[in-house]
């Protein structure tokens, strides 16, 4: 194995500790401190049984009041509250698709914005059955930009990207009236059907959620990856480098977080200017480093190689560097806490978002009008803060990892192209990761998404799942926070082969591959959507029939409940490591773990016991495996 070496999560505390005790010097508050405040949380909100949606309570269920003041029970207010999470969930996804459209609609050839993936847009185009032939490159993008925002609000139809999933699962959302309609809609009718004095019937809410649910992973996220890959390029396989130790104590550092790729992209294109250069090395630095937390990361990762200094539980370690010139946010997955924090420190906190704004910012509006000029500002900003650095305060933890980043569908099936005999036709076909799984070389895939959760020790279910899982030859396809837990570990180096089976070790080698595969941000579980349909359409299975499962170990948004949703409703079986805030009701728990399986032929099952959850679903690979006789 030469050399290499997997970094532990006891690594990762160690550094953590260490960055703490400067924490503790400027006085500064934390993540671990607050959830000692916060320990042991309401037993009502966790098990999902306080309803406070009208003015009338809280009520919440005992067994010595059973029913709410307006008679509803258990039942209905755990149901009612799952929808809203959902709706949560679906409408921020779908508000980032929703911008990337408007970006897209700005984007000009002399704009701060163009089409970079010329081609993707007009293979899209030709879906939706719009013309290309002769049409200028920007006249298509708006027009299809047009033609994505009017899928939030239009009054008839089911959504469009839906003819991409097989016949088979559109038969079955059609069948369950599950069928996502305008993106908007369904979001609006979650907050509706949710509303004190509507349905308080489990079955009722949890089929909403679920077309909830599929209004985002195959309407507006799907929406926010594939205008994104227009717009700044299809990922491909790109190195790049995890965990602290990308910050350089020498250099102007800005780190971005959030989301969004429109704010992400321009700050990485400026830090790159010469002129912006030559302005840090004017207050006395050597360059400048971006790097990046949560999804905002991943975006630039998979498609620059800008390095991820961390996912969602670091991103106040990257402030505790005392090595921190910026931190620039967009939307969602931002403590608030970074505000007073910086004010601890010289760093200079940057709130860009209409959306997300927040105290103790500096607050720099960013449109696709003004990204460029702003875009500078903020880079300048950083570069002059430099010099209020207080040195002795910096401590970045020597600790990095190698990582290869940037598999979207379309690169997965590049690089499998050769591991065997299997022809990729133009459109691309899977058959080749296909052969890899028929003939047991590959045992099946698993889809690792999601947060960290102080809930779980953070980055530890991740990680050890992922061992366990690659070791018995099943390939990891990762998105979000879950995917930058494996990049800090080291197993999106192309050495962690070492750690593989004998058969994913043998594609890993043919196919130059990691054995964990970075697929983007938590917007791109779009992506792993569209993978299993290829793979069901190429193979003649059904969705719910490949030895293929979802697991989100440590989450903890709304999102990811929406996600859980879309990724179930479309027939893939998902493993959690947290409860969705549901144990309160047997109704409602039995219907996401059983009753959903007689809808759409998959299921949830929750297990906090980590061991367990990466057997169960290995299991259910096996058990997949053998029902199709492979
Ligand atoms: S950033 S939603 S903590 S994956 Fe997408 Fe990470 Fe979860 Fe946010």
């Amino acid at each position: 194995m030469g050399d290499f070496k997997l970094t532990s999560v006891d690594e990762f505390e160690a550094a953590t500790a260490r960055l703490l005790e400067t924490g503790a010097k400027v006085g500064a508050d934390s993540w671990q401190m607050r959830v000692k405040n916060q320990s042991p949380h309401c037993k009502f909100g966790e098990t999902g049984v306080c309803c406070r949606i009208c003015a009338m309570g809280p009520c919440r269920i005992t067994p010595k009041a059973p029913k709410g003041i307006c008679g509803c029970d258990v039942h209905g207010i755990v149901g009612r509250n799952y929808l809203k999470f959902t709706a949560g969930g679906a409408a921020t996804h779908s508000d980032h698709g929703r911008e990337i459209c408007h970006t897209l609609y700005l984007s000009a050839e002399d704009g701060n914005y163009k089409v970079k993936d010329p081609e993707k847009l007009k293979r899209i185009a030709k879906e939706w059955g719009v013309e290309t032939e002769g049409k200028d490159i920007y006249d298509l993008a708006h027009e299809m930009a047009e033609l994505a925002l009017l899928e939030y609000g239009k009054p008839f139809g089911n959504q469009r990207w839906l003819k991409r999933a097989p016949q088979t699962t559109q038969d079955i959302w059609e069948r369950e009236g599950i069928a996502p309609r305008a993106i908007d809609r369904e979001v609006s009718t979650s907050l509706h059907m949710s509303h004190m004095g509507c349905s308080s019937k489990p079955e009722a809410l949890i089929r909403q959620s679920l077309r909830a649910g599929l209004a985002d992973g195959w309407g507006g996220s799907m929406c926010g990856t594939e205008f994104s890959d227009v717009l700044f390029g299809t990922p491909k396989p790109v190195d790049t480098e995890a965990n602290l130790g990308v910050m350089n104590a020498e250099n102007v550092n800005i780190i971005v977080h959030g989301h969004d790729p429109s704010l992400s992209e321009m700050i990485c294109e400026y830090a790159d200017d010469p002129e912006m250069i030559a302005y840090a090395k004017s207050f006395g630095a050597k360059g400048i480093t971006v790097s990046g937390v949560c999804c905002t990361s991943n975006e630039v990762a998979m498609r620059r190689g800008i390095p991820m200094a961390g996912n969602f539980l670091q991103q106040e370690n990257v402030v505790l560097t005392g090595a921190c010139e910026a931190i620039v946010v967009d939307v969602q997955c931002i403590f608030p806490a970074l505000g007073p924090l910086s004010k601890c420190f010289h760093t200079k906190f940057i709130t860009t978002s209409p959306i997300a704004q927040m105290p103790d910012s500096e607050f720099i509006e960013f449109h696709a009008e003004n990204a460029g000029e702003n875009a500078k500002s903020i880079v300048k900003l950083a570069c002059e803060n430099f010099v209020n650095r207080n040195k002795d305060l910096v401590y970045i933890p020597d600790m990095k990892q190698k990582a290869t980043v940037g598999y979207s569908v379309e690169a997965i099936v590049k690089v499998l192209d050769g591991v065997t005999n299997s022809q990729v036709d133009e459109t691309g076909t899977t058959k080749p990761l296909l052969e890899c799984i028929t003939s047991g070389v590959i045992r099946g895939a698993v889809a690792m998404v999601g947060c960290n959760n102080p809930k779980i020790r953070p980055d530890h279910a991740h990680i050890e799942l992922m061992k366990k899982l690659i070791a018995n030859d099943i390939v990891v396809i990762a998105s979000g926070c879950a995917a930058q837990a494996a990049a800090k570990a080291g197993l999106m180096d192309k050495q962690a082969k070492d750690l593989c089976g004998a058969g994913l070790k043998r594609v890993c080698e043919l196919a130059d591959i990691p054995p964990v595969l970075h697929m983007g941000s938590c917007v791109d579980i779009s992506r792993m959507m569209i993978l299993a349909a290829t793979l069901a359409k190429d193979s003649g299975l059904k969705i719910s029939q490949l030895p293929v499962v979802g697991c989100a170990p440590e989450w903890m948004s709304e999102k990811a409940v929406s996600i859980g949703n879309y990724v179930v409703a479309t027939g893939i079986d998902t493993f959690l490591g947290v409860d969705p805030y549901v144990s309160g009701s047997s109704e409602v728990a039995d219907l996401l773990t059983n009753g959903v399986r007689e809808w759409v032929e998959a299921a949830y099952t929750v297990e906090k016991d980590i061991d367990k959850l990466v057997d169960s679903m290995i299991d259910r690979i096996e058990e997949k495996r053998a029902a199709i006789g492979i």
